[in-house]
């Protein structure tokens, strides 16, 4: 007699369970916010917090992105190519250089309207947004601020002095929940996880042949990108007419990995209870099994497709 079997699945239902919700991203400006209003050639100042003030120009973000920044002039002062810088304190009137944007062009706005250049710089809360131009450096009065006597290269450490000058830089930060170095807000489309800027992907998960054996049952299974699978359920079925439901449950123990788009058998075993049951049915006669495959794709999303089997009799006939 064959003892191998291949049925069509009874019914499949697709069912998503997106466990993860989206983060909500912030965002602030870091910086005084003020207007330059006079340039000095080879310095480097930077933006530090006033004692006594309820402000603070420091990122707020950990970690954080600068996703844009910007320079605002005071009208008649001219055209300047400025370049922010990212500070950090290393004790002692002395700040280290931890990164450094693109060198940009700012003057006077026209009509009201200030220009703002896109960023993807990662920062910590606390960092200090610094300013050095080639050929001069845009500042405001109302200080005090450090100021350093030339430019400072990134991964350079130098001894700032106090000077009565501030830095007119602001910049946005975002925040950077998945540390993957990109603005949740503006430049992440899947902020919950480091491996997609995109939007994150949904499993979708196809079950091919499903196969019953003496022993367990087999299923071929995929999703659309990489993912862990499991498959679990039940089969129930009563002692008798009226009598005790019994309930037996199916697990496929460990999860098994595969590529997306790679098919995966899963191999469910059959409990003895559930294959005794079998011999004593009748093969006119079956069981249902009821399986839930599941895929776990890398953001972390999980995904569940259900499929019934049935399970025929194996009772030889009389
Ligand atoms: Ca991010």
């Amino acid at each position: 007699m064959p003892r191998r079997l291949v049925l069509a699945i009874a019914s499949s239902i697709a069912a998503l369970a997106l466990t993860a919700p989206a983060a909500f991203a912030g965002s602030s400006e870091a910086g005084w916010g003020c207007t330059a209003n006079g340039s000095e050639a080879g310095a480097t100042v930077l933006s530090t917090p006033e004692d006594g003030s309820p402000y603070s120009p420091l990122a707020k973000e950990n970690p954080g992105v600068i996703v844009s920044w910007t320079v605002r002039v005071e009208a008649g002062l001219g055209q300047f190519a400025q370049q922010l810088g990212v500070f950090r304190p290393a004790g002692n009137g002395e700040y280290t250089k931890v990164a450094e944007s693109a060198v940009e062009t700012f003057g006077p706005p026209p009509a009201g309207e200030l220009t703002s250049y896109p960023a993807r710089i990662p920062v910590q809360q606390g960092d200090l947004l610094g300013l050095y131009g080639p050929e001069a450096t845009l500042y405001c009065f109302g200080g005090p601020a450090p100021r350093f006597g030339g430019p400072v290269a990134v991964g350079e450490t130098k001894a700032f002095a106090m000077d009565g000058r501030r830095s007119p830089v602001n910049a946005v930060v975002e925040e950077d929940l998945d540390r993957d170095g990109y603005g949740d807000f503006s430049q992440d489309r899947c902020p919950v996880s480091a491996l997609f800027q995109t939007d994150c992907p949904l499993p979708a998960i196809a079950v091919g042949k499903v196969t019953v054996k003496q022993r367990a049952i087999l299923i071929e299974a995929s999703n659309n990108t990489d993912a862990a699978f499991q498959a679990v359920g039940e089969i129930r079925w009563r002692k008798a007419p009226g009598g005790p439901k019994v309930r037996v449950g199916l697990n496929t123990g460990p999860a098994t990995q595969a590529a997306g788009q790679t098919p995966v058998t899963l191999r469910v075993a059959l409990p003895r209870s559930a294959r005794n049951r079998l011999e004593q049915l009748p093969r006119r006669r079956w069981l249902q099994a009821r399986i839930d495959v599941r895929a776990t794709n890398l953001v972390p999303y999980p995904g569940t497709h259900e499929i019934k089997v049935k399970l025929p009799g194996r009772k030889p006939v009389q």
